[in-house]
């Protein structure tokens, strides 16, 4: 679906619009927002606060969910700071940083880019793929010419933190990547607009140290990210792989679709991967949300963090675990 053909809207700039450091706390976890909260926007980590400052400014001044989403990850696209997404992001085992990046309505228009190198912003890309072109998904060299010929510019995306970093790297292991539970920290957003439209965007540089040309979970729709205006939506962080090979966010909508609260369906996605893999040495987190905006978020390992911000709320908490 191409959402030309549905709702276009004008894309909101919010080059002013800075990022605050809200005051934030550490919570446990929580299983809902109580009914009908809106607006409403969540996302995974502790970055997820800076995407979610922006993004709540958009939604109370009557922006889309699909633009505060876009507009909230961007900022952290941007954070050299941030080295799991966008610019400063740890390469791949050649050293190069690709990244990977989608967008999805809760009416199915949706879009995605993967294996993206030297763009700023490829969530913005996605965008693009979804507004203009019939497509979903463009990967590689094809979805860096897009990115050109509509206006985007040529970054280098590796920073001098992460090159040193890589170097180091390569000095001490086998030129393989690691399989471990640090490695991950996409940022993945869900949020509900005004009218109680449900969008959610997902961007990373994916698994750092991985092999050239990999593409993971983030920008699959119904891996990393799916949202459905009837039931909810979800989205994953950590290793990709076994996001993929069970259909995760998907599943999570259709367990939340059949009756499972948000809480109870991360749970259960997360316990069946477990089942498959027992995977004590990676780290994978799930955040979903229905369409009233109660939440959940569980994760295979302790550590995993996401930031919540409605009208009566701006945290960090902290997520539920098997391990
Ligand atoms: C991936 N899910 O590429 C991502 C990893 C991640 O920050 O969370 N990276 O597998």
């Amino acid at each position: 679906m191409n959402s030309k053909y549905y709702n276009r809207r004008n894309f909101i700039k919010v080059g002013a619009l800075g990022v605050s450091s809200a005051t934030l706390s550490i919570s446990s976890a929580s299983d809902s927002s109580g009914s009908s909260t809106k607006p409403i926007i969540i996302s995974t980590w502790d970055h997820g606060a800076m995407a979610n400052n922006v993004g709540f400014k958009l939604l109370t001044d009557g922006a889309d969910a699909i633009d505060a989403v876009q507009q909230g990850v961007m900022v952290v696209e941007s954070d050299p700071k941030v080295r799991t997404v966008g610019v400063g992001g740890y390469p791949d085992r050649d050293g190069v940083v690709t990244l990977d990046a989608c967008l999805m309505k809760g009416d199915g228009s949706c879009g995605s880019v993967a294996f993206l190198r030297d763009i700023e912003n490829p969530v913005a890309v996605a965008r693009k793929v979804m507004d203009e072109t019939p497509h979903v998904m463009l990967v590689g060299a094809g979805a860096k010419k897009f990115a050109l010929d509509n206006g985007f510019e040529e970054k280098e995306l590796l920073t001098e933190a992460s090159k040193r970093d890589y170097e180091n790297w390569l000095k001490r292991t086998d030129y393989m990547p690691p399989i471990n539970i640090e490695n991950h920290d996409t940022i993945s957003t869900l949020a509900i607009d005004q009218n109680g439209v449900i969008a959610g965007a997902c961007t990373t540089s994916g698994a750092s140290y991985k092999y050239h040309g990999r593409v993971g979970d983030s920008p699959i729709i119904g891996a990393g990210l799916f949202v459905d205006q009837e039931a909810g939506g979800a989205c994953a962080t950590g290793w990709g792989e076994e996001v993929i090979r069970t259909a995760g966010s998907a599943m999570v909508v259709e367990m939340m679709r059949n009756g499972k609260s948000p809480q109870e369906a991360c749970e259960a996605i997360v316990k069946r991967i477990n089942e498959r893999r027992k995977g004590k040495e990676i780290q994978i987190g799930f955040l979903a949300m229905d369409t009233k905006g109660n939440f959940g978020a569980y994760s295979l390992r302790k550590g995993f963090t996401y930031a919540v911000k409605h009208k009566d709320e701006d945290a960090i908490k902290a997520a539920t675990y098997l391990y």
